[in-house]
C-alpha cells in the first residue's frame, strides 16, 4: 500500500488525507469495466456560460461558494470580483481557526476574519465559521485537545463575536475529529487519541449556549465512501443525535482523488449519504477539489476534461440525494492548498513535471473559466431544486 504523508502533518504523528483518500476511500480492485473518464460525458453542451454560478444555483435553491482568504482579497482585487460574482457562500481559510483568533490565551483578534465578514455583507454572500475545534492550526499553547474550560473561553469568545453578525450563518463546530485509521485511535467511536465522545457533545452544548440561531456542522474528511472513517463518523453524527444536542449539518469535505485506474466508490457514498438522510443531518459539501491520479493524461486538456467529468459524476449524485451546498476549496488553481509545498501529495512533489497536473478548481490561474466550472454549471442546471437555502 503506498502511503503519501505530509511534512507537516508527519510531524504531529497523523496519516495524510491523500494516503487516506488512496487506502480507503476510492482505491477498490481495479474494475474490467471502469470506462474511460475521458470519453465520458464530454460535451458539456447547452451549459450556461454566462450566469454565474451563484445564480444557477440559486434556481435551484442552492449555494455555491468557495474558500477565501483576507491576503488575497487585499492584494488582488481580480479575485476579489470573481468571488463576488460567483460565490453566495465563502469559508476562510484560515482567519476564525484557533491561531488566529486566540493566538494569546483570553486575547482575541478578529480584524482579518471581520475583513472577510465586511466583504460578504458588501456582496450578500453567507460566511461559514471554520472553525472551533480542530488538531491542526492552534497556537502552541493549546494542548489537543485541549481542556473543556479552556475549550469553552475560546467557544464564547469567537462564536460570540459573531452572534449578531448578519453574515455568518454556520459553524464547523468540530473538525476533522475521526482518526485517520483505526491504529490511532484508543475508543470505539473512532476519535483522535485522547478525544471523548461527551468532550464533542459537551462542545455542541457549550455552541449552543452561546448561539443556536446559527447552523452546526460537523465536518470530516474520507467519508467520501464505504470507509473505516466514515463508518465512525457516522457513528459519531448518530451519538450526537441521541445525546440530544443540535447539530444541523454534516460537512463532506470532499478532498477527492479520481483515477482511470480506480472508480469513485459511489455505492458506498450513496450510503453515507442515505444515513445521514435518516439521521436527519443534512449533507454539505464543504471543501470541494479533484486531484486526478496518476497515470496523468499526456495534455492539460485532457486532465482538465477529467477534472470536469469527474466534478460532474460527483456532484450529480451530490444533488440527487438533495445537497443544497457547495463550497470549492478555493475557486482558482491560482491559490490551491494543494500545489503549496507544505501539503502537495509527495507522488506530485517527487516530480516536478507532474506540477502543472494539479488543476484541482473550476477556474485557471488567469481566473478564466475551466471545463470544470462548466459541469459545476451544469450538474446545477441538471439538478431537483432544493428548498431555498437563506
Ligand atoms: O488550505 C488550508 C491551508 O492553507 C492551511 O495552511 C491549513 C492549516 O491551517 O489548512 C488548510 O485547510 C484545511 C482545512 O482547514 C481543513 N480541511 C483540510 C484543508 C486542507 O488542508
Amino acid at each position: 500500500m503506498k502511503t503519501y504523508r505530509r511534512k507537516f502533518l508527519k510531524r504531529a504523528g497523523y496519516t495524510t488525507l491523500s494516503s487516506l483518500l488512496m487506502m480507503g476511500c476510492f482505491q477498490k480492485e481495479k474494475e474490467k469495466d471502469n470506462h474511460s473518464m475521458d470519453a465520458a460525458m464530454a460535451n458539456y453542451k447547452n451549459i450556461n456560460t454566462s450566469s454565474p454560478l451563484r445564480q444557477l444555483a440559486a434556481t435551484k435553491g442552492k449555494l455555491y461558494g468557495t474558500a477565501i482568504s483576507s491576503e488575497f482579497l487585499q492584494k488582488e482585487p481580480d479575485y476579489a470580483k470573481l468571488i463576488a460574482r460567483e460565490c453566495s457562500i465563502v469559508t476562510p481559510n484560515g482567519e476564525l481557526k484557533w491561531n488566529a483568533t486566540e493566538p494569546q490565551p483570553g486575547n482575541f483578534t478578529f480584524e482579518l476574519a471581520d475583513a472577510i465578514a465586511d466583504f460578504c455583507q458588501k456582496h450578500n454572500i453567507a460566511l461559514h465559521g471554520h472553525t472551533l475545534f480542530w488538531h491542526i492550526g492552534n497556537p502552541d499553547w493549546v494542548s489537543y485537545p485541549p481542556t473543556l474550560k479552556i475549550l469553552e473561553r475560546h467557544v464564547k469568545g469567537v462564536m460570540g463575536h459573531y452572534r449578531n453578525s448578519p453574515v455568518l450563518k454556520s459553524w464547523d463546530i468540530a473538525n476533522e475529529i475521526i482518526a485517520d485509521s483505526e491504529q490511532e485511535t484508543d475508543n470505539p467511536y473512532g476519535l483522535r487519541k485522547g478525544v471523548k465522545p461527551e468532550l464533542i457533545r459537551d462542545l455542541f452544548l457549550i455552541a449552543a449556549s452561546v448561539d443556536s440561531s446559527k447552523e452546526f456542522y460537523l465536518n470530516d474528511f474520507a467519508i467520501e465512501g464505504a470507509t473505516w472513517k466514515s463508518a465512525h463518523f457516522l457513528k459519531m453524527v448518530e451519538y450526537l443525535k441521541n445525546s440530544g444536542v443540535k447539530i444541523d449539518r454534516a460537512g463532506i469535505q470532499s478532498h477527492l482523488w479520481f483515477s482511470t485506474n480506480y472508480p469513485f466508490d459511489e455505492k458506498g457514498f450513496s450510503n453515507v449519504l442515505k444515513r445521514l438522510k435518516d439521521l436527519e443531518v443534512k449533507p454539505v459539501i464543504t471543501e470541494l477539489d479533484i486531484i486526478i491520479d496518476t497515470p496523468l493524461p499526456n495534455s492539460i486538456q485532457k486532465l482538465d476534461r477529467m477534472v470536469a467529468n469527474s466534478y460532474k459524476q460527483y456532484l450529480d449524485l451530490c444533488f440527487a440525494a438533495g445537497v443544497d451546498t457547495v463550497i470549492t476549496w478555493g475557486l482558482s488553481d491560482r491559490h490551491t492548498w494543494i500545489r503549496h509545498p507544505d501539503w502537495m501529495p509527495k507522488k506530485f512533489k517527487d516530480n516536478p513535471a507532474f506540477h502543472k497536473f494539479l488543476r484541482p478548481l473550476p477556474f485557471d490561474e488567469n481566473l478564466q473559466p475551466k471545463l470544470a466550472r462548466n459541469a459545476i454549471a451544469q450538474a446545477l442546471q441538471q439538478a431537483t431544486p432544493s428548498v431555498r437555502r437563506k
